[in-house]
């Protein structure tokens, strides 16, 4: 057996055939080591010691002699590939991210507003109170304003929070509004979509930090039909056709006259933003005769939009960071 094990092994011609002979004689089920080893049982116990050890040697022997096969043609441990390696097993998935749910909520609502001919404009997070408030109609007394409820800067050039010179993380996308507007003359079609702040305590509804999607119409004779009609086609695109949709007389100083829109979810309306006709104030701010032009404006959180559409009942649940939540979107 020995011979015809070393020899098997020296002749090999390749790995297959090293494998084979191995399989023949070292195989863990059905080598013919394997049979030796049985056979030790009958041995006479006073031998038996003398018997193993020579069964050992043999081991070895044939373990050394496979192993020179094995490095002979290329293979194996001396030519530094593990021989645990083995190429067929199932590889380890590696973590690949995703595009977060309001990301991919902004994109579906930039697309959805885009049809409309609505093109996505753009402004800073970090404002001065012309663009957050003056420009928009909220005087310096407006409760709005108050330190309390707006995030403002504390840099070094900052004179009193909510004076002129003050900057503030924008609290609204409205801001935007006022920026285009200066920039380029009616007609004028955008949407903006970005993040606002407010120190708001966070709840299942609310967050300090959360997206608007603003949207600005402006040219001659525009009405709050029109209004009315973009946000309902909107809202039936992005929620589906059976949607409610509902419009809610209100106040908002740089609109007039001004409407909450609601959406009834659950069987409950929710408020999923503001919106009215451009006030004339504004429109004096950037430079527009009010007389000759005229425009709507609305503002939705986006948060909210998105929660509806996906069953999310709780706002906190987009910023928790938490993988098993995010891997469902
Ligand atoms: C405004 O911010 C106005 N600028 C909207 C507007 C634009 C009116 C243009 C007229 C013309 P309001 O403060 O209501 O409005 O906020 C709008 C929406 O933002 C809310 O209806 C709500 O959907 C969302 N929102 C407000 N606060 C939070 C918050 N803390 N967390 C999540 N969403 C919020």
């Amino acid at each position: 057996l020995e011979k015809d094990a070393l020899d098997s092994f020296e002749s090999a011609a390749d790995a297959d055939a090293v494998e084979e002979t191995r399989v023949r004689f070292l195989g863990a089920k059905k080598g013919a080591l394997k049979d030796v080893q049985k056979m030790m049982g009958g041995i006479d116990p006073s031998d038996r010691k003398a018997a193993g050890m020579r069964l050992n040697a043999f081991k070895t022997k044939l373990q050394e002699s496979f192993e020179a096969s094995q490095s002979r043609l290329g293979g194996g441990e001396a030519s530094g590939i593990d021989p645990t390696f083995d190429a067929t097993l199932p590889g380890i998935r590696p973590n690949v991210g995703h595009i977060h749910p309001i990301t991919q909520t902004i994109n579906h609502l930039m697309e959805i507003m885009g049809r409309m001919g609505f093109e996505a404009a753009e402004g800073p997070e970090v404002e001065d109170p012309w663009h957050n408030f003056v420009a928009l109609n909220i005087p310096e007394d407006h409760p709005a304003r108050d330190p309390l409820d707006n995030f403002y800067l504390a840099t070094a050039s900052a004179t009193q929070a909510g004076s002129e010179g003050s900057q503030l993380l924008r609290s609204q996308t409205s801001t935007v509004q006022i920026r285009v507007m200066e920039q380029h003359q009616p007609p004028i079609r955008v949407i903006s979509l970005g993040r606002v702040y407010r120190p708001d305590a966070p709840d299942a509804t609310h967050y300090p930090m959360f997206h608007q999607m603003e949207g600005l119409y402006v040219d001659k004779h525009v009405t709050m039909a029109n209004l009315k009609t973009v946000l309902r086609v909107f809202a039936t695109n992005y929620l589906g056709g059976d949607v409610q949709i509902r419009f809610r007389p209100s106040f908002f100083p740089f609109t007039e006259p001004s409407v909450e829109v609601d959406f009834l979810w659950n069987d409950t309306w929710i408020e999923f933003g503001g919106a009215g006709m451009v006030d004339p104030a504004v429109f004096e701010a950037v430079g527009y005769d009010p007389e000759k032009v005229s425009g709507f404006a609305f503002g939705l959180g986006v948060e909210r939009l998105c929660m509806r559409r996906h069953g999310i009942t709780d706002i906190r649940d987009l910023y928790s960071g938490d993988l098993r939540f995010l891997r469902q979107f």
